[in-house]
């Protein structure tokens, strides 16, 4: 049994929590946040007694086989360095990093230490997302020329989330990363993208919406767009929705978690929706199951030893995507994405 520490134990926290009770081959031995009050709740919620308020006594005072780093951007950096200079293998969560720098630094950190690390990226690990790539790796549309991934909401994030509202960068930084992952992995490497954003909510710092064009190695164009100023009929945060045009066929991935592919064969409707587990709570559902999800894959890469799908390796391309965004909304300009060595 893989022991775990998990650091951080605020709002997304409790979801991970939940998750590592789940996960077949892990536990959670050991917590730390510096805000007492946090930790001591998240112990007595999750039953576990070793309780730090320091990062560094935490790594001092623990055996561990990973540690699962929850805390906000700022910490992230010092922390990742930290368990590297341990040697012991990380999980962070997104975004990695607010530069490529830094990003770029902590995956080099953890390289020089021989230690897996992986980006709590989840989104693609939804369940109706999975079935999207499957059904795009299965050659029943053929090949992929056009695609959009899509997150228009009007929910109140800022309530969970209040750091939200003051960053100087907001729905690209915190959201629309996860929609470029998403075209990565279903639509492949990005060879140029242009991007355009603003705000519409006057008590919020950040854009809040953001309409990205990619151009993709394969040949493929796709739009990833996304907003907290949408204000419709049925909310449907946080569903993802996706179009897939195919040489033989399309796929749409519609709000309720319907999926619709029609191939030469016909059209094939269906429910897509994910589990609800028992510790979910709608609407974050999609989400709660992609955080189990990627944490048992975690579980299993170290095991078998091999790199988890969104290794930091791997994260540097879709953080290259976000910084390729900014750039572009900034001076109007089509962007190559620069991914560090
Ligand atoms: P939060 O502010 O609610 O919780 C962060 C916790 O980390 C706090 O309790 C804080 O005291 C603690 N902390 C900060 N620095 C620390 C340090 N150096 N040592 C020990 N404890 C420290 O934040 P949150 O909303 O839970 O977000 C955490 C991360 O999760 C963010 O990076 C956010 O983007 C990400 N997130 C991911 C998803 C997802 O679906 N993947 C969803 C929501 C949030
Ligand atoms: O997944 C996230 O990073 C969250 C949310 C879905 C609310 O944007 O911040």
């Amino acid at each position: 049994m893989l022991r775990g520490a998990l650091i951080g134990c605020g709002f997304f926290a409790v979801n991970q929590l939940h998750a590592w009770r789940d996960v077949a081959g892990a536990r959670i031995v050991a917590l730390c946040d510096r805000d007492g009050e946090r930790l001591q709740g998240a112990g007595r919620r999750f039953g576990i007694d070793r309780l730090y308020d320091d990062a560094a006594a935490l790594f001092a005072g623990e055996r561990l086989d990973f540690v699962d780093i929850a805390t906000t951007v700022p910490s992230h950096r010092p922390l990742v360095e930290l368990a590297a200079r341990h040697s012991v293998p990380v999980i962070c969560q997104k975004p990695l990093a607010a530069t490529l720098e830094d990003a770029a630094a902590m995956t080099a950190a953890c390289a020089a230490a021989g230690i897996p690390m992986m980006v709590h990226e989840n989104f693609r690990w939804q369940t109706p997302i999975q079935a999207v790539g499957r059904i795009i790796a299965s050659g029943r549309i053929g090949e992929v020329f056009w695609g959009r991934v899509s997150f228009r909401s009007a929910y109140d994030v800022f309530s969970g989330q209040p750091y939200l509202a003051t960053g100087e960068r907001f729905i690209i930084e915190d959201l629309g990363i996860h929609m470029l992952d998403i075209a990565r992995f279903l639509f492949g490497e990005v060879d140029r993208l242009t991007a355009r954003t603003r705000r519409v909510n006057p008590a919020i710092r950040g854009e809040d919406v953001a309409t990205i064009l990619l151009g993709h190695s394969s040949g493929a164009t796709s739009i990833v767009d996304c907003s907290y100023a949408t204000r419709l009929e049925t909310e449907p945060f946080p569903e993802t929705v996706i179009e897939v045009d195919g040489s033989h066929g399309t796929i749409r991935l519609q709000q309720g978690y319907r999926m619709i592919v029609t191939d030469r064969s016909g059209t094939e409707r269906y429910d897509a929706a994910p589990r609800l587990l028992p510790w979910a709570e709608p609407p974050w559902h999609a989400i709660q199951e992609s955080v189990l999800a990627i944490q048992q894959h975690w579980a299993d890469c170290l095991r078998t030893g091999h790199e988890p799908a969104t290794s930091g390796r791997d994260n540097l391309k879709t953080l290259a995507l976000v910084d390729a965004a900014y750039r572009s909304a900034e001076t109007g300009w089509a962007i190559t994405p620069e991914p560090p060595a």
